[in-house]
């Protein structure tokens, strides 16, 4: 069996939610790729086991950015802002979505690193090695995933999904979020208390991400939550800092023709005394590429829903929206 356990969740007033746990190391290949293409329609969202990204790949991105996030704010700020890549605080995106957390937001091209990491870290080349090594293992493992999808969907070109985000313009990003533990409503922004009395507040608000396929890991502190079905109801993700949590991104649900749907995510603050971590990896295709149902997708029965559109004016429509925005819904056909 490949989906091996389905981790049981629980939400405050359901019943058990198993979220899909794919072994990446299973000999069957038809069955992988079968069960990754039910989660992706299923969940939009599943976790895998067995990846192959070394320990040490990871421990040395999580090093890396604990030892950012320790410094002063003055020292954060020389990053830069995070419009377009840099370093944000509480502010997400450029319409007024704020959050309970920090972060480095990152191009992952490797020559944009080198440059950047001078500002980020005293030891660049360092801070550089650790982020571009982590990128091209979890961008190996995107297109591995990506493939296996493209086999359990019966399309002839293997590559047709990987391709994008293989491409040398790839326009894929890498994100460090940090989420400094908080005690109670108090410490957090008045204007979220009205609506997250007595509960967490929000670390990063609800949304579902742009690109074709994420990439999350983060450390043992929870806080991720997905909302499953579209029935409203948050579900909580336990933290498994081995493993890597994978997002459909609304580019995949274009691609498809609505066959896997983008899953709606959030994380709320955490109330623990350490700090979560998290670092997303965003696959992306060149701007200049054309995102549109592909062929096997389409027939008289199932016809085109979206119209198509160039990674970079999608971009352009999600940053001209609020993070929660639907913003697919733009290029639909009516
Ligand atoms: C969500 C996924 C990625 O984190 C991100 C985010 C981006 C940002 O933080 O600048 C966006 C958000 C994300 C979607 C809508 C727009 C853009 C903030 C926002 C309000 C880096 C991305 O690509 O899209």
């Amino acid at each position: 069996m490949v989906v091996a356990s389905p981790s049981p969740l629980r939400t405050k007033k359901t019943k058990a939610v198993g979220i899909p746990t794919i072994d990446l190391s299973s000999s069957c290949r038809s069955k992988l790729s079968e069960s990754i293409v039910k989660a992706c329609e299923e969940y939009g969202f599943f976790k895998v086991v067995n990846h192959g990204v070394p320990k040490q790949v990871l421990a040395r991105l999580e090093d890396q950015g604990a030892g950012f996030f320790a410094k002063s704010a003055a020292e954060k700020q020389r990053a830069g802002p995070a419009t377009p890549f840099g370093y944000g605080s509480k502010n997400i995106g450029r319409n007024g979505d704020t959050g309970e957390l920090e972060y480095l937001l990152l191009h992952t091209n490797p020559h944009t690193i080198s440059e950047r990491s001078k500002a980020i870290s005293n030891d660049p080349s360092k801070f550089s090695c650790a982020v571009n090594d982590y990128i091209e293992a979890v961008r190996d493992l995107a297109c591995a995933i990506l493939d296996l999808v493209a086999e359990g969907l019966w399309i002839s070109d293997k590559y047709i999904f990987s391709s994008f985000i293989r491409d040398a313009h790839s326009d894929s990003l890498l994100r460090l979020n940090h989420y400094p533990p908080i005690k109670d409503t108090k410490d957090c922004d008045p204007s979220l208390q009205l609506h997250q009395f007595r509960s967490n507040p929000i670390g990063f608000g609800e949304h579902s991400d742009p690109q074709i396929l994420t990439i999350l890991r983060a450390n043992d502190v929870g806080g991720l939550q997905i909302s499953l079905h579209d029935n409203g109801l948050w579900v909580p993700v336990p933290p498994d800092p081995n493993e890597f949590f994978v997002i459909v991104g609304d580019a995949f649900q274009a691609l498809t023709n609505g066959r896997f749907k983008s899953a709606r995510h959030r994380a709320l603050a955490n109330s623990s005394v350490k700090p979560r971590m998290s670092t997303v990896y965003f696959g992306a295709p060149p701007l200049n590429a054309w995102i549109s149902p592909i062929p096997e997708m389409v027939s008289p029965q199932n016809p085109s829903l979206y119209k198509p559109f160039t990674w970079g004016e999608y971009k352009k429509a999600a940053y001209s929206l609020r993070l929660g925005d639907s913003r697919l819904d733009l290029f639909k056909i009516h």
